[in-house]
């Protein structure tokens, strides 16, 4: 059975026995798990806190922002400026990087997140999530600028997300595993409730927005035929389908029972980027993902080997188990 210690604990405990994770990351840590907490407050009041709805602006990619897309996106840059460990911080809902300003100390590390993804779910009272990565500044230049952010996936320190549900659940990697900590609302603190996440590598579930179907590329196509055709087909086994909408509580499901999740780009776009941002969704959830033992490609190559070249970089997304991963990222390689 998992220990019931906090969060706070936890991180201790992961500095004194893994040198690796300095003092700062784990202070940056729990700055960013109290930001979730305040964030899941406003959630949780909806029409009561006058939340819902949206602000009447467009964020860089031209989606309507909601109230608390807003919201949740302050929360975090308030909580995070002041404490010293940061030197700059990216989101969704911001178009350049945010630098710390010259009032605060400036640290190492610079902070990407989705404030609160899904917001499509956030008026219908479904599950939504804020996701997070860390990365460190390599550069050594004075000052930091957007190239400092544009590092590969796997050199991620810490990634993690927080899903407002039925319960709210923080999930964070610090490259050693996965561990889940639940809200405790009485005592207002992050509860260790698993620590040895694990992803089964077979699995009869799969997640994708069906509608877009006549869009995708044919090995797609052939990947989700096969999961239709069920017992009768080649795959021999019936398939069960799930699609939340929100990629937090898609992958959370992923992480509790397997599965495997896909956001494929398809033939309306252009440029074969997929909708789904690589800096502040699929890379900390694919690091997440292969923490737990799955995979995460964008169908070809492995997410987090992806080197980008912008900070609102689109990408394909597909993860989850492994064997079912590396059969359409099969496929896909075939057809080239
Ligand atoms: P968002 O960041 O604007 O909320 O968009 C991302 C979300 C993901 O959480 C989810 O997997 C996907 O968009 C849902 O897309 P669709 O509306 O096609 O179902
Ligand atoms: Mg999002």
């Amino acid at each position: 059975m998992t220990r019931r210690i906090s969060l706070t604990q936890y991180l201790i405990e992961q500095q004194r026995q893994h040198g690796h994770i300095p003092q700062e990351l784990r202070l940056l840590i729990e700055i960013v798990a109290r930001a979730c907490k305040r964030i899941a407050i406003s959630v949780n009041k909806g029409a009561l806190g006058d939340v819902l709805g949206t602000a009447g602006s467009e964020n860089v990619q031209g989606e309507v922002q909601k109230k608390l897309d807003i919201i949740a996106n302050e929360v975090l840059i308030e909580a995070n400026e002041w404490g010293g460990h940061l030197a700059a911080m990216a989101s969704e809902e911001m178009d350049g990087i945010y630098v710390v300003p010259n009032r605060y100390p400036q640290g190492e590390y610079l902070l990407l997140f989705d404030p609160l993804d899904g917001s499509s779910n956030i008026d219908v009272n479904v599950s939504i999530g804020t996701i997070f990565s860390v990365l460190r500044k390599v550069t050594n230049h004075r000052g930091v600028g957007e190239e400092d952010f544009l590092q590969p996936g796997k050199q991620q320190v810490a990634a993690g997300y927080c899903v407002y549900g039925p319960q709210t659940t923080l999930v964070l990697t610090l490259g050693d595993g996965v561990a889940m900590f639940t809200l405790d609302r009485e005592q207002g603190s992050f509860v260790l409730t698993s620590d040895e996440v694990k992803i089964p590598e077979d699995t009869k579930e799969f997640a994708i927005n069906m509608s877009n179907q006549r869009h995708w590329d044919a090995p797609m196509q052939r990947y989700i035929d096969e999961c239709l055709a069920g017992k009768e087909g080649p795959r021999e086994k019936d398939f069960n389908m799930r699609w939340i909408a929100s990629m937090v509580a898609d992958v959370h499901r992923i992480l509790t029972r397997g599965g495997v999740f896909m956001y494929p780009w398809d033939k309306r776009e252009p440029n074969k980027a997929g909708k789904l941002r690589l800096m502040y969704e699929a890379n900390p959830m694919a690091f997440l993902v292969e923490q737990a033992g799955g995979a995460a490609t964008n169908a070809r190559q492995r997410i987090l080997d992806l080197p980008p070249s912008k900070l609102h970089e689109r990408v394909s997304v597909v993860l989850g188990s492994k064997n079912e991963v590396e059969r359409i990222t099969a496929y896909h390689l075939e057809a080239d």
